[in-house]
């Protein structure tokens, strides 16, 4: 087995575990398809994340309820990030709540999805007509897509799609938007917009970004390993936390990710996505949960090294 890699916790050391007890719930900050964030009562600095039962794809055109999802959820984040915390990789999470609900710092986010590829799947092959479906990528490949909301983003118009794929003009500094199921040539770009108005200093902190999803996407890889599955690609959103720092922030669990089986079968929302039934979804996501539970005796390999 090789030996972990060391990572700075200068961020992590940072964070104070908080006392749960008499804890009140504050204003709630956003709510997604699957999940809400609320503050708390008296303390700007932290959060609360509580998952729903809720499962939807293509944008929530496809939406359906499975109870215990939200625990599975839960359970899932909540190990991955012990493991990246236990890794040295700066992130938001504080600690499990109760079945549905975790602490982490209250972040400013960074409006952009970034998705980190070993194996040629989903949208990627939409792209990339000529690799072929399931093709390991011996570099990993990291992508940027613009959070939108019904169709805009701050005001701006984006009728195409949500979620647009995004290329960097650092020259010009702006951001090239593309439907993601279609392939990327300058006739195909759907809304140009500046770099600035997604976030001032983007470029200066790309590079941090880029840096960080990578080792993220290692540590998961490597422990999914450990368990004989591949973890083929990744999701997850950055945030900035109290001090300003650079953090893994909402959630990473089994709707983020793609992990397959030695002969390609997913655990994960795909399954979902083409049409499975709610029962072997369940199952799926119960698996997960359970598995990622042995991220906790990795962690104790980070602690050892
Ligand atoms: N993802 C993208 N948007 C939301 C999520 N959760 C995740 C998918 C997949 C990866 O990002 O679950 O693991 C790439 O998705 P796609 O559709 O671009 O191939
Ligand atoms: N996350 C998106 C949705 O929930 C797309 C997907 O995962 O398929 O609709």
């Amino acid at each position: 087995m090789s030996k972990p890699r060391k990572y700075n916790t200068k961020a992590n050391e940072r964070k104070i575990m908080i006392a749960t007890t008499g804890m009140k719930i504050g204003l709630e900050v956003t709510r997604g398809k699957t999940k809400k964030i609320s503050t708390l009562e008296g303390d700007d600095t932290t959060v609360i994340i509580e998952s729903f039962d809720s499962i939807t794809a293509g944008d929530g055109v496809k939406k359906d309820d499975i109870g215990g999802k939200a625990e599975f959820a839960n359970q899932t984040t909540c190990n991955v990030f012990a493991l990246l915390k236990a890794a040295g990789i700066p992130n938001a999470f504080r600690g499990k709540v109760d079945s549905t609900r975790f602490l982490a710092d209250h972040c400013k986010m960074i409006p952009l999805e970034v998705v980190v590829r070993r194996v040629a799947l989903g949208s990627f092959l939409h792209r990339n007509p000529g690799v072929k479906k399931g093709e390991v990528m011996s570099d990993l490949v990291v992508e940027f897509y613009l959070k939108t909301n019904n169709r805009g983003f701050n005001g701006i118009k984006i009728p195409e799609c949500d979620d647009p794929y995004l290329l960097f003009d650092e020259g010009r500094q702006v951001f090239l938007l593309f439907n993601p199921t279609k392939e990327i040539c300058q006739e195909n770009i759907i809304e140009t917009i500046s770099s600035g108005c997604v976030m001032p200093d983007f470029f200066d902190v790309k590079p941090e970004m880029i840096k960080t999803a990578v080792r993220t996407f290692e540590v998961l890889e490597q422990a999914w390993k450990k368990l004989g599955y591949t973890l083929a690609d990744f999701k997850i959103e950055f945030g900035f936390d109290f001090f300003g720092d650079l953090m893994v922030a909402d959630v990473i669990d089994n709707d983020s990710w793609r992990v397959i089986d030695s002969q390609g079968a997913h655990l994960d929302k795909q399954v979902y996505r083409e049409g499975g039934d709610l029962k072997t979804v369940k199952g799926m996501y119960e698996k997960v949960a359970q598995l990622t539970e042995e991220f906790a005796q990795q962690t104790m390999e980070f602690a050892r090294s």
